[in-house]
């Protein structure tokens, strides 16, 4: 039986997928199951809209939700969903190097939080982290598999500076 995923990772474009694939690339390690698709706040605001007005009821438990830019989707997706939604900052490539999607993220007003992570690579995997640790706390297989990645993390750092 194929498990309907809880998490969806959502994105502004497909010019983000390098790097919110990294978000993907650790549901995949966790055997975490997702949907992945572009979904954006500016060029397809009714998508998002009935993407996240319908993210619950579809079963999802968690939306990670990444953009650049003027990066108004994790904000938007947050004011109209009830689930926790973790914001990526992409930096764009004619952008201000993510400054500008961090911000964009980052500031929400008091009610509509969105839990937003580092700029790029390290955001987009800790956000598939992140997203696993809270689907965890209800279910004890997954809270095992992460705790033996974090355990193979810490093992494989060297205490010596060279061989
Ligand atoms: C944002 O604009 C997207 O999330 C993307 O990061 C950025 C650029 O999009 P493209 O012009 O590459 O489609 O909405």
């Amino acid at each position: 039986m194929a498990t309907s995923p809880q998490v969806a990772i959502i994105m502004g474009s497909r010019s983000d997928w390098p790097v919110m694939k990294h978000a993907a690339d650790m549901l995949d390690k966790l055997a975490v199951a997702y949907e992945a698709k572009v979904v954006s706040a500016h060029r397809t605001p009714e998508r998002m809209v009935d993407f996240a007005k319908g993210a619950k009821a579809a079963g999802f438990k968690v939306i990670i939700a990444g953009a650049g830019g003027a990066a108004h989707l994790p904000g938007m997706t947050a004011s109209l969903t009830p689930l926790p939604v973790l914001g990526v900052p992409v930096p764009v490539r004619d952008g201000l190097k993510g400054i500008d999607s961090l911000l964009s993220i980052v500031q929400m007003p008091g009610g509509v939080p969105v839990g937003t992570l580092a700029v790029g690579e390290a955001g987009a995997k800790n956000a598939g982290l992140l997203a696993a640790q809270i689907l965890a706390l209800n279910d004890a297989d997954l809270a095992a598999r992460v705790d033996a990645l974090r355990q193979a993390q810490t093992d494989a750092v060297p205490e010596s500076v060279e061989d």
